[in-house]
C-alpha cells in the first residue's frame, strides 16, 4: 500500500470523533489527500451492519455474532474503501479498527483470542495501521461525556468493569507495540489534547 493508514482508538467518550476532522485538516494543510472513515461502518453495507451491532434490541446478541459482525463490516470496509484509498496513495484516518475488536470483543467480552487472531489474519492480513493514536481516558470520565449525548447504544450500556477491561487491554497493546501506538492523555481539555497531537502530526509528516 502506498498511502498511509492511521487509526484512532480509545474507550467511550474518549474524544476520537472530536479530533478526527481537526487532524484531517492539519494533514490536508500539509498537502495530503485524506479520507476520513470509521468502524464499524464506512460503506453503506458496513454502516447497515453497524446499525445492527449498536441498536439495543429485544433479542440478546450472542458474543460470537457480535465478533463475526464486526469482522464482516471490516471486510467490506477494507475491500470497498480502505484498500482502494491506500492504493491511490491517500491518507486514511479511521475512527477505530481491529484494536477495538481485541479490546471490546477480546477483553470486554472475554472471547477466545485465537478466534480473533484467525479472523484478523483472514480479514486484515497485512493492512495494519502505520500509526494508532490511543485516546486514553479514565472510564468514568469517558462515560460521563458519552452520557451527555444521545441515549446509550447497546454496547455503551455495559457495566464499568467491562470498560475497565477495555481500557486495560488498549494500554497493554500500546505498551507491547510501541512502534505503532502513541498514547494521549485524553482526560485533558480539548485544546491540550490537540497540543499532544501536534508532535504526532510532525512525526507523520516526516515519514518518507
Ligand atoms: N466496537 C467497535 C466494537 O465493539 N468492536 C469493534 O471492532 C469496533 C470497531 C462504536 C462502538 O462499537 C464498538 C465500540 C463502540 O462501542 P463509536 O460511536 O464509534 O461506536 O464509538 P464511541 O467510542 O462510542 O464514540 P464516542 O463518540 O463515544 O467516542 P469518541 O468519538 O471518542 O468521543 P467524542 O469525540 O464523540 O466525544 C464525546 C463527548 O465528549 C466531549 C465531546 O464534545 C462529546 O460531547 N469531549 C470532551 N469534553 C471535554 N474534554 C475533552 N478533551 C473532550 N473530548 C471530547
Amino acid at each position: 500500500m502506498s498511502g498511509r493508514f492511521i487509526t484512532l482508538e480509545g474507550g467511550e467518550g474518549a474524544g476520537k470523533s472530536s479530533n478526527l476532522e481537526w487532524l484531517a485538516e492539519q494533514l490536508r494543510a500539509a498537502g495530503k489527500t485524506v479520507l476520513l472513515t470509521r468502524e464499524p461502518g464506512g460503506t453503506p453495507l458496513a454502516e447497515s451492519i453497524r446499525e445492527v451491532l449498536l441498536a439495543p434490541g429485544a433479542e440478546t446478541m450472542a458474543d460470537d455474532t457480535e465478533l463475526l459482525l464486526v469482522f464482516a463490516a471490516r471486510a467490506q470496509h477494507l475491500a470497498e474503501k480502505i484498500r482502494p484509498a491506500l492504493a491511490r496513495g491517500e491518507w486514511v484516518l479511521c475512527d477505530r479498527f481491529v484494536d477495538a475488536t481485541w479490546a471490546y470483543q477480546g477483553a470486554g467480552r472475554g472471547l477466545d483470542q485465537s478466534a480473533i487472531a484467525a479472523l484478523e489474519k483472514l480479514v486484515v492480513a497485512d493492512h495494519q495501521p502505520h500509526m494508532t493514536i490511543l485516546f486514553d481516558v479514565p472510564v468514568e470520565v469517558g462515560m460521563a461525556r458519552a452520557g451527555k449525548r444521545a441515549a446509550l447504544d447497546r454496547i455503551e450500556q455495559e457495566d464499568q468493569a467491562f470498560f475497565e477491561r477495555i481500557r486495560h487491554c488498549y494500554l497493554e497493546r500500546a505498551s507491547e507495540q510501541p512502534e505503532r501506538f502513541r498514547v494521549l492523555d485524553a482526560a485533558q481539555p480539548l485544546e491540550q489534547v490537540r497540543g499532544q497531537l501536534e508532535p504526532l502530526i510532525e512525526e507523520m509528516l516526516s515519514w518518507p
